[in-house]
Formats: C-alpha cells, structure tokens, sequence
C-alpha cells in the first residue's frame, strides 16, 4: 500500500497485520526445597527438553530465581502451569510454575 498525501513528496506505508495470538512466558521459580532432580524430570517431562538442556535451565532458575521455560499460546501455557503445578503437589515439593503475557 503506498499512501500519497495530495501531491506533497511524503509516502508512507500502511503494514498489512497479519494478526497473531497472544503469546505466555511459563516461568519456573526456585524455592529451597525442591530437590534439582525433580526439577530436572519436570523439564524433561513436560516441555520437551532433553537432559542437558533440562539440567541448564534447572541451574539457570536455582541461581537467577526464576527463568522463562517456553512461550505458548493461553491454552498450552494454561495446560503447562497445571501439569508442573499438580505433578509437583502429587511429589509435595513447593515447585511453582506461573504464566504471564509476552
Ligand atoms: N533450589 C533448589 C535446591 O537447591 C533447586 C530448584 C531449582 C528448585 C529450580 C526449584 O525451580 C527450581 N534444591
């Protein structure tokens, strides 16, 4: 689209918008009681994360607080929390896992 005002030298473009859904960041937030391991299988089980990265990103959150473990759509990032939360509850570990718009 090429908009031109009148006869004066200004273009400017209008962007076509393809529009996109809303995207969530699935945050994990350390605590001092649940143990590594168990963090550990949480990422391995539930966000697709082979060992290594699963081990990284575990440390990543132990040291930083928290760290983002995926970007979803509402109702994958909804399904997430709910999985790590109830997973972690059935465990009795104080895991907490949140979602927040991108
Ligand atoms: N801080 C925990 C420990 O020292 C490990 C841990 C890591 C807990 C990440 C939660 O999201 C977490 N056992």
């Amino acid at each position: 689209d090429q908009g031109n005002e009148g006869d004066t030298s200004v273009v400017t473009k209008t962007k076509p918008k393809t529009a996109r859904p809303p995207m969530y960041k699935v945050m994990l937030l350390n605590d001092d009681y649940t143990p590594m391991e168990f963090v550990v299988h949480v990422l391995e089980r539930f966000f697709g994360l082979n060992h290594a990265q699963s081990f990284e990103l575990m440390l990543t959150v132990h040291k930083k607080g928290l760290a983002v473990v995926g970007v979803f759509s509402h109702e994958v990032a909804e399904t997430k929390v709910a999985q790590v939360m109830d997973f972690a509850r059935r465990h009795q570990h104080p895991l907490q896992c949140t979602m927040e718009k991108e």
